[in-house]
């Protein structure tokens, strides 16, 4: 049996990249799950401060979150979806974890390098401070690894852009059985499973991933757009004036980006997709975005709008998800413990 983790931070409602690239694919994970297997999802508030966050909005999209889990299928029944901020367990693991984790590896994340590039607006690495970044920020991925391994996760759906956390998390496995061995290996090296679908890009500015926390709310479509805001935002989807439709990335991101999201409906290639429009324009490939995205969205979206008057049964998920969870890691860490010798 799989034991499956993967975790989302309370930064804002998702948007259609997280969708994509994220939580369709928690859903098809527990609709083809097998008896036996686990499945554990996570509102990660401590990796959402490692930004600067307004508490009022933090704790508002903290509990929008959840209601968004089960908006979109799923289910406190099959599934553990619970709080990380509720299961102090990761924080601990997290801090054990630090102490085997080298500098340099984390200095090495493409994730701390573009954060740090982009703090200082500098033109290359080599330009930037880090100085003004906090260490929340510099071992995010560390408290990553240990929501992971504190359940002894083997299999974790994240987008491609997490791949190297993942990386680093089967390293720290790896380092922590070989240090503290015991009669079995603790930890087992968890597998990345890939969303068929790449990364979204944002409307506005197609060089940038679609983004929770982007200024710019036309750059992203999000549950909560009514059909008449996702036919604006998609209808002002940055493309190019090149006539025709083909797929490439790389001299044309904006087209690309609509192209992969229809392909991501229509379980075609984004070639295949291009060569269906070749001829017709982007106004057209544009429409068709747009009924798709609002396709997609319309049970979520009202199925949101009802959970979030349901303050007593939200309270109630919460509890119980995150009382499974404090249960299952807690096996994990007095092993932890014990193995560290700190019993
Ligand atoms: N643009 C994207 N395309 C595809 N997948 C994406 N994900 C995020 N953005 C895209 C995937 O969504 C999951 C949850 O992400 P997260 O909450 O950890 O946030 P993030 O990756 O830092 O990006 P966001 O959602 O835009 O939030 P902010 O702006 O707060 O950083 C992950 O599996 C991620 O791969």
């Amino acid at each position: 049996p799989r034991t499956v983790f993967s975790g989302i931070q309370p930064t804002g409602i998702p948007h259609l990249g997280n969708f994509l690239g994220a939580l369709l694919n928690w859903v098809n994970i527990q609709r083809n799950a097998q008896p036996g297997d686990k499945l554990i999802f996570s509102i990660v508030g401590w990796h959402a401060l490692t930004l600067p966050q307004d508490p009022k909005a933090l704790s508002e999209a903290r509990k929008e979150m959840l209601a968004v889990l089960l908006a979109i299928g799923l289910s406190p029944e099959r599934s553990i979806i619970f709080h990380q901020d509720d299961n102090p367990n990761h924080t601990e693991l997290a801090w054990i974890l630090n102490c085997l984790t080298p500098m340099g590896k984390l200095r090495r994340m493409t994730t701390w390098k573009s954060r740090l590039a982009t703090s200082r607006n500098a033109r290359d690495e080599s330009e930037v401070d880090e100085s003004l970044l906090n260490v929340g920020l510099f071992t995010y991925p560390v408290l990553q690894a240990a929501d992971i391994l504190a359940y002894k996760a083997t299999h974790v759906p994240v987008g491609e852009d997490q791949q190297q956390h993942l990386e680093l998390c089967r390293d720290l496995a790896d380092s922590f059985n070989r240090t503290f061995k015991g009669k079995t290996t603790l930890f087992p090296l968890p597998q990345q499973v890939f969303t068929p679908s790449r990364r979204i890009l944002s409307l506005r500015d197609p060089s940038s991933k679609m983004s929770k926390s982007s200024p710019d709310i036309q750059s992203r479509i999000v549950l909560t757009d009514t059909a008449a805001q996702i036919k604006t935002k998609i209808r002002a989807a940055v493309t190019d004036p090149i006539v025709g439709v083909t797929y490439d990335p790389e001299t044309r991101p904006g087209a690309a980006n609509l192209l992969t999201i229809l392909a991501a409906f229509t379980d075609e290639s984004p070639h295949d997709v291009a060569a269906r429009y070749h001829d017709k324009g982007h106004g057209r490939l544009k429409a068709d975005v747009t009924e798709a995205v609002e396709e997609m969205m319309r049970g979520p979206r009202a199925e949101f709008e009802r959970l979030k008057g349901e303050v007593s049964y939200l309270a109630t998920v919460a509890r119980s998800g995150a009382e499974k969870a404090r249960e299952l890691s807690e096996v994990t860490l007095r092993e932890v413990r014990t193995r560290v010798g700190l019993a």
